[in-house]
């Protein structure tokens, strides 16, 4: 019986001038649904990339629910227009923008509400201090960077700027971060300098390494694990895993490669 009057007054409520209430009811409701469902963000990585599944962790404990692809984001940063100066080790999208490297979550909910017209948020390189570059792993140092807000023109502006140095103080000099400091001094036959590297795994079917190495200053990178590509196969015949290097490393057309490798002094 009571089921037949709630029927009773929802129709009367579809037909009738309470129609209205209906939907002023309504509103409010899915508008708490709206906030309750995190926003999908997709994010291409390597599979074998630390700071990128430390970022996506932070992502998820910051409001976002995480879709996840382990193919590289060379190939994703290119189709979605991110120019290879503003690149990191992962590229997302969410909401029609991209998000390239370890940008702060607070910024990509700023994205979403201000929606600027903008191809995106980046932070190029990995500074230590970034999310998912922070902690204990990088003895709590936190680095000055910007978060980059990205045109469609290629062109970029500050969007928020994170542990700058207070107006006047001195340059901060860029505390030794373990591993790699020792090799600093010297380059390589082209200048780059050497970094120290432990070889974690070795792909010889495609070519590439994953090292866990020192900070790399040309490429304003942290110390991490990561996959590079190798400039040339024959580099292949001087790693081994678990072996102990000296290697250099640049951006080649928007990937991270080793250019040579050398035996520790
Ligand atoms: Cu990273």
């Amino acid at each position: 019986m009571q089921r037949r009057t709630l029927l009773h007054s929802a129709s009367a409520a579809l037909t009738g001038l309470a129609g209205s209430t209906l939907l002023a009811l309504s509103a409010p409701l899915a508008l708490a649904q709206a906030r309750r469902t995190p926003p999908v963000m997709e994010v291409w990585k390597d599979p074998q990339c630390g700071c990128c599944n430390d970022w996506i962790t932070y992502l998820e404990k910051n409001g976002f629910s995480v879709r996840a692809f382990d193919t590289g984001n060379i190939a994703a940063r290119r189709r979605l227009g991110v120019p290879e100066q503003y690149g990191s080790c992962h590229t997302a999208l969410v909401g029609g923008y991209v998000v390239e490297g370890h940008v702060p979550a607070a910024d990509i909910h700023r994205l979403l509400r201000e929606r600027p017209v903008a191809l995106g948020l980046s932070v190029p390189g990995m500074p230590i201090g970034s999310p998912g570059m922070d902690g204990p792993l990088y003895g709590g140092r936190r680095d000055p960077y910007h978060v980059l807000l990205l045109g469609r023109d290629g062109g970029s502006r500050i969007w928020a700027s994170y542990h700058q140095p207070p107006a006047g103080a001195p340059a901060a000099q860029q505390p030794a971060n373990g591993a790699g400091t020792a090799a600093a001094a010297a380059t390589d036959r082209d200048g780059r300098p050497w970094v120290e590297a432990e070889v974690r795994r070795v792909d010889r079917s495609n070519r590439r390494v994953s090292l866990r190495h020192g900070p790399i200053p040309n490429l304003e990178m942290g110390g991490m694990t990561m996959v590079f590509q190798l400039s040339e196969s024959a580099l292949l015949e001087q790693l081994q895993q678990g072996q102990r290097i000296r290697f250099s490393a640049a951006l080649i057309q928007g990937e991270y490669t080793v250019m040579q490798i050398a035996p520790l002094p």
